[in-house]
Formats: structure tokens, sequence, C-alpha cells
């Protein structure tokens, strides 16, 4: 059972999904109120959505216009958790060269992962949004990552998919710049659905693709699968509630390990498609940042 969001005119209505692609209402203004309605009947929210498939009319998916499933107070991303990264990261931190022990060979292997704050609500996009380029980068690339959906105490509710957009030459160039390759407006996006954590067997099972369009003509495909993950995913929420204080509906994006050629850059007008099957396909245009937000110039 996967839940949606889907915009109306009067604002946004949640949703499920069964597996045969059949959609009915939910009556909860939000994801995080349904949680909260299940747990105050005893309830899984697996068992309390299933009750709402009866006698509904069912509406097709296709026709609708899919928003962000859930509006994540925090979106936070934990890196180098894949063997891939870590390769990636070394060659743009030895501009290539890959002749140095580099900090990401530390944090791949030390017990304390790398967690970081990547997006807020207002910053984050969902299905069909158009995600940013940065306008002082030239290295550009999405990063297609399984996200847990948390509560408040950390507990892992669902599974969606998410897009770390990052700036390759900004975080090679120096690692404290890390929050500028990682954080502007429109550079993280999730979605399309969130699948219950009680609907999946084994998350580790998931298989991540991305595809890249140009021109409407595939320009890169990568896949991946969360079992090449080098850390479990409560050792993730472990570091990332660790004395610190998180909201329900919190996203932890766990690592990224497809990361296209090194001569890639994303283009605007590109299309990104992640692909997460028994999530769905998170599909996202590319346009360059329209700078709106800016408001003086050095
Ligand atoms: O330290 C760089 C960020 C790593 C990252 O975002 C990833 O591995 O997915
Ligand atoms: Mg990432």
């Amino acid at each position: 059972m996967r839940i949606i969001r889907y915009k109306t005119v009067s604002g946004k209505q949640l949703a499920a999904v069964t597996e045969d692609n059949l959609v009915f209402d939910l009556p909860f203004s939000d994801f995080v109120s349904m949680v909260t309605e299940a747990q105050s009947q005893n309830e899984t929210p697996l068992n309390l959505v299933q009750q709402f498939s009866k006698n509904q009319s069912h509406l097709a998916l296709a026709e609708l216009e899919l928003t962000t499933p859930l509006d994540a107070p925090e979106v936070w991303a934990a890196g180098v958790t894949y063997k891939k990264s870590k390769e990636a990261r070394n060659y743009e931190a030895t501009q290539g060269k890959l002749n140095a022990e580099t900090f990401y060979d530390k944090v791949y292997d030390a017990t304390r992962p790398e967690i970081f704050f990547k997006s807020t609500a207002a910053r984050t996009v969902g299905p069909n949004d158009p995600v940013y380029l940065r306008s002082d980068s030239n290295w550009q690339i999405p990063e297609p990552e399984l996200g847990l959906v948390l509560d408040k105490s950390g507990n892992i509710l669902g599974y969606t998919a998410g897009n770390d957009m990052s700036c390759r030459d900004i975080e090679g160039e120096n690692p404290l710049y890390l929050p500028q390759a990682k954080v502007w407006k429109h550079s993280c996006s999730i979605g399309p659905s969130i699948i219950l954590k009680e609907a999946v067997v084994d998350p580790y099972e998931f298989e991540i693709i991305c595809r890249i369009f140009r021109n409407e003509e595939l320009a890169f495909e990568g896949r991946a699968q969360v079992n090449q993950l080098k850390r479990k995913l409560e050792e993730l929420v472990h570091y990332l509630t660790l004395d610190n204080e998180i909201f329900d509906g919190t996203i932890l994006l766990t690592g990224t390990c497809v990361v296209p050629p090194n001569e890639f850059t994303l283009r605007e007008h590109d299309r990104i498609e992640i692909e997460i099957p028994g999530i769905g396909i998170l599909n996202n245009p590319v346009l360059q940042s329209d700078h709106s937000t800016k408001t003086h110039s050095l």
C-alpha cells in the first residue's frame, strides 16, 4: 500500500494506492495525522488505511496531479554510505588524480556516518515540479536515494524516493562548502509516494534506478540495490536522532549509489526520473535557478 497526495481545487488530498493501482481518498489532513490516528487506535497505519479501501470510489492514478506525499519539516541526508559515492567524491577531491587518502575514505570506514542537513519543506519539491540548477556551478548531478520517513522518536514509518541534487565542483573544491553544494531552492525532491513500513518485507531489496533524458533521449541510466549500502538503516537513524530533536514526518535520505560518468553535468531542460519499484517514478524537469530569491549582488 502506497500513500500519495494529489492537488484538488481546494488544496491537497491524501490518498492510498493499492497493489492494483487503484486510488482511494483517505479522510486525514496529511500523512502524519493518519499515522497519529493509527497510533491512537493501537493499529498499524497499514491496517487503518485498509479499512478505508472498502466502499470507496476508485480514481485513476494517471489522471491525478501528484504533489509531495507529505510536507517534510526537515530533510536530512547520509553521505558516502556506498562505495560508488566514496569513489566519486575521491575523484572530485583529488581533481581526478585519486592519489591521496581523503576524508571520504575515512568517513566510509568510520563508526560515525556522515549526516548532513539537506532541506526544509519550502525548498523541497514533489513529482513533476522542476528541480533547479545553481548558477555558480558547472558540474551538477542528481543523487537518487532511498528516503526514510520518520516520526519524532526516530521510528521508520515508511519509505520514499528522493533526489539529493548536488554540485560536484563546489563539494570537491572544499569540504567546508558542503551546505552550498547541497542546499538551495528546489535542490531536493521527494515522492511520488510513501510505501508504508508494514508493506515492505525487506527494505534492502529496494532497487534504485535513475534515468536522465536530454531532448527526451536517454542520456544516462544507472541502477543499484539498497543491499549495497555499507551501513544499516537503523544505524543512520541512530546517528541522526542522537541528542537531536526531529519532528514527525522528517525524511532521512540514505546516500547515493548511482553516479553519472565524471564528464556528465545536468543541463537546463533535462528530465530526471528516479524509480524505486514499489514506490514509483519521481519525475522532475531541470531548470536553471530563477534567481527570484536573490536580493543583492556582489
Ligand atoms: O559528502 C558528500 C555527500 C555525499 C552524499 O550526498 C552521498 O553519498 O549521497
Ligand atoms: Mg547524496
